[in-house]
């Protein structure tokens, strides 16, 4: 961290900012490492492919893991199976 010109707010220079596949922000800093933000929706139930919407693409994904699924989204209600419950939560909340 260093401070520009007079002003008292730190700056940082910038290296690189992307947004991961869960929807976080990720931020390197030349001289200061690298730093995670949280940002986004909070999530949707029912959106296994996390895309803001619960649509048939969730569908498809619960069918497509169907069977024991240890901590994968498509297991909505974490019970470590992907079954009938997890689609009907999918379809519960349609949007
Ligand atoms: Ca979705
Ligand atoms: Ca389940």
């Amino acid at each position: 961290m260093y401070l520009y010109g007079d002003s008292p707010l730190p700056h940082w220079q910038l290296d690189a900012v992307a947004f991961d596949a869960d929807g976080d922000l990720w931020i390197s800093a030349l001289s200061e490492g690298v730093a995670v933000i949280e940002v986004g929706m909070e999530a949707i139930p029912g959106d296994v492919n996390n895309d803001g919407v619960v649509d048939i693409d969730d569908v498809f994904a619960v069918l497509a893991a169907w069977g024991p699924c240890a901590a994968c989204p498509e297991d909505v209600n974490g019970d470590g199976f992907v079954d009938i419950d997890d689609l009907f939560a999918v379809l519960a909340n349609w949007t």
